[in-house]
């Protein structure tokens, strides 16, 4: 049994998870790694985590044995079913992205309670949490702000933007009202992300998935259609930077942060000119666009831009990778790289 200072991760298995997991590996090998997950993490994760579980964020048996067992302080909690996916099992989605993050906060609270410590607790959000009325809206609105256009039309967007109302409370208005003195020990922590973009992974279930699918498709050989017309605009990163941009919100000392929720941005390309990119580096490449409405209307409620000043200023937000520069240092070279020979 171990009680060292330990990190858990739910979700572990996802694309943000491979990342952290090596990343986390590297930067603090002596900490414990304790993994929860339906989906059995892949061998290259597995080998560098003490302990990797397999099941549910609901399932409170689990959580339990968890507690028992190590001195969790850092919580990465990544589970979640996606805004595409979400929209067939609504009722699922919010057991899943809001009972599951109830959960894992109580766990964090209670870890708290038993070592005196605050638990860091890193909630990964989305631009799915905006909900821009109409297309012209879009177009007017620019970068927008975190507290701006918070009308979600998607059950994963509603159950996001839930969260970070669940993350501050626990972290700052824990029991108001209660007559024992323990408090908050919740430390929340959330960055809404854009879409990402992995060279090591594809994304399943999400409505931003066209960018990356397009990527991995023309490299491997695959035709593909586009789900959403050429002028399609939202923020996009590549998933380095949104890896660094975690560990650089989770280093922050408290007393820098203003707020619990951030945007971050990196580049913002429409569909049109990731396909333009794209095809420049596989000029084989059969990509065509097949508009599918119902995706198309998620994806034009999400902003075209964000305005990430907040998290720039605070804690020094600053990603590496561009528009170029993810594609042509990052995406194309690394994906090249992976299916080669394939
Ligand atoms: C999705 O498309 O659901 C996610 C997201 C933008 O949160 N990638």
């Amino acid at each position: 049994m171990s009680r060292k200072p330990s990190v858990l991760i739910t979700g572990a298995s996802g694309e943000i998870g491979h990342a952290l997991i090596s990343r986390l590996s590297h930067s603090d090998p002596d900490r414990p790694i304790v993994t929860l997950d339906l989906n059995p993490l892949p061998p290259e994760s597995a080998k560098l985590v003490k302990q990797a579980v397999n099941g549910s964020i609901l399932d409170p048996a689990l959580l339990d044995g968890i507690l028992a067992q190590y001195e969790v302080d850092h919580v990465y909690h990544l589970a979640a079913l996606l805004s595409t996916r979400s929209e067939f099992s609504p009722a699922l989605a919010h057991k899943v992205n809001v009972e599951g993050t109830l959960n894992l906060l109580e766990f964090a609270q209670k870890q708290g309670e038993s070592h005196g410590r605050p638990v860091a607790f890193f909630y990964p959000s989305s631009i799915a949490a905006f909900g821009l009325p109409s297309l012209d809206i879009k177009g007017q609105a620019g970068q927008v702000k975190e507290d701006d256009y918070n009308v979600p039309t998607t059950m994963y967007g509603a159950n996001k933007l839930y969260c970070e109302h669940l993350g501050r409370y626990y972290s700052r208005h824990y029991k108001q009202l209660a007559v024992e003195t323990m408090s908050g020990k919740v430390d929340f922590r959330c960055i809404r992300f854009p879409g990402l973009i992995s060279a090591e992974t594809v994304p399943s279930g999400g409505t931003s998935d066209y960018a990356p699918e397009m990527i991995h498709a023309a490299a491997s050989g695959q035709p593909y259609a586009c789900f959403v017309r050429p002028d399609t605009r939202i923020p996009f990163m590549a998933m380095p930077d949104a890896v660094d941009a975690i560990f650089r919100l989770m280093d922050a000392p408290r007393a820098r942060l203003s707020r619990t929720v951030y945007n971050i941005g990196a580049f913002a390309p429409s569909a049109a000119e990731i396909a333009t990119v794209v095809h420049a580096a596989f000029p084989k490449a059969e990509m065509s666009t097949k508009v599918d409405e119902k995706r198309q209307g998620i994806v034009d409620s999400w902003p075209a831009d964000v305005d990430d000043s907040a998290a720039r200023n605070d804690w020094g937000h600053a990603p590496q990778y561009g528009f170029a520069s993810a594609f042509g240092e990052y995406l194309i070279p690394s994906i090249k790289k992976r299916y080669a020979g394939a």
